[in-house]
């Protein structure tokens, strides 16, 4: 079985790669819940979202969240009443967190909520939050941000939720501070800690270190599981010669101190992890990483480009012996 600690985008995609050579049946996907949200009275989960919708081939290609053929009519009438529309949700994305924040309320967990969703949309993976209880990523603002039509202004110091950083702020502020809220009491979700156990191998996909593997990390229970297993624990790096494909990663990590490179990564993850795929971008920077005491492996990462989906999966693989 492998398992994969996943965000969202990035991690959607290293997903889609993995059941393009094995079994979905022999996957478990361990999402970050720290982007969740309650919203117009709905929970709203956008990493488990995303990665369900892309391996459904539902995802909106424009935007890389949401769903496919999508209309905007509640969020028309959102914008009308001058209600909350800064987070878009499309009409048939509001079915989702519909359904999710019903079943919660009549006592379901989210990750029963999960599965019914993954197998209402066909998909024979494991999709498992990282825990069920409330886990939220705040950040906090290393400077002031100027106030616009859709929001106050904000001084530095200040601390707001990852959606309102993320979206909200369109992660143009530099940011001086990380937490997940909750994390001291949350409890991994079922079957998490049996994921990284049994698992033959333990993928971190390339999703943002900083606000999407270190919330799954926060969750009591996880790090010392993957410390444990770190002999069959590979990374695919998020960083290409210093920079993110996608999202802020490469601006927190710097902003957090660490380095946005390759081996910054590899310094973050040096303690679960025993070998870091990188690009090839980054050969250079192979014996450094193996400095650190990790297993280095070069090839072509950037999944966007034909092929080379298929052959990183085979890459990670083969990190198994599988
Ligand atoms: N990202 C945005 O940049 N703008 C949005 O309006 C937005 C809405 C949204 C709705 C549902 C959902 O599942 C994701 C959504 N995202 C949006 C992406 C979201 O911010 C994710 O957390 C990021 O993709 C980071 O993982």
């Amino acid at each position: 079985m492998i398992t994969v600690i996943a965000g969202g985008v990035g991690a959607a995609r290293m997903l889609r790669a993995l059941l393009q050579v094995i079994d979905s049946s022999e996957v478990t996907a361990i999402v970050n819940v720290g982007d969740d949200l309650e919203l117009h009275g709905l929970r709203i989960s956008p990493d488990l979202d995303t990665v369900t919708y892309t391996l459904a081939d539902a995802i909106n290609p424009e935007t890389g969240w949401g769903l496919v053929n999508e209309s905007w009519q509640a969020r028309s009438m959102l914008e009308q009443y001058g209600g909350v529309s800064w987070f878009g949700l499309g009409d048939r994305d509001l079915g989702t967190h519909l359904y999710r924040t019903h079943r919660i309320s009549e006592g379901a967990d989210l990750t029963t909520v999960t599965a019914e969703i993954v197998s209402a949309w066909g998909l024979g993976l494991n999709v498992l939050p990282a825990t069920c209880d409330r886990l939220r990523t705040m950040v906090t603002l290393a400077s002031d941000d100027p106030s616009n039509d859709h929001f106050k202004s904000l001084t530095a110091g200040s601390e707001i939720s990852f959606q309102e950083y993320f979206v909200q702020r369109h992660h143009s502020v530099p940011v001086s501070a990380v937490r997940f809220d909750g994390a001291e009491s949350c409890q991994p979700g079922p079957g998490v800690i049996d994921a990284i156990n049994d698992a033959d191998l333990i993928v971190i996909a390339p999703s943002n270190p900083i606000v999407s593997i270190a919330p799954v990390l926060a969750v009591p229970g996880i790090r010392d599981a993957l410390i444990n297993r770190r002999n069959v624990v590979t990374a695919v790096s998020p960083i290409i010669a210093g920079a993110a494909l996608k999202g802020p990663a490469d601006r927190m990590m710097s902003e957090l101190g660490h380095d946005a490179s390759v081996l910054g990564v590899a310094a973050l993850y040096k303690d679960f992890v025993s070998t870091l795929i990188i690009d090839s971008k980054d050969s250079r920077q192979k014996k450094a990483i193996q400095d650190l005491g990790l297993r280095c492996v070069v090839t072509e990462t950037v999944m966007s480009k034909p092929g080379v989906s298929e052959s990183l999966a085979l890459t990670v693989l083969a990190g198994a012996n599988l």
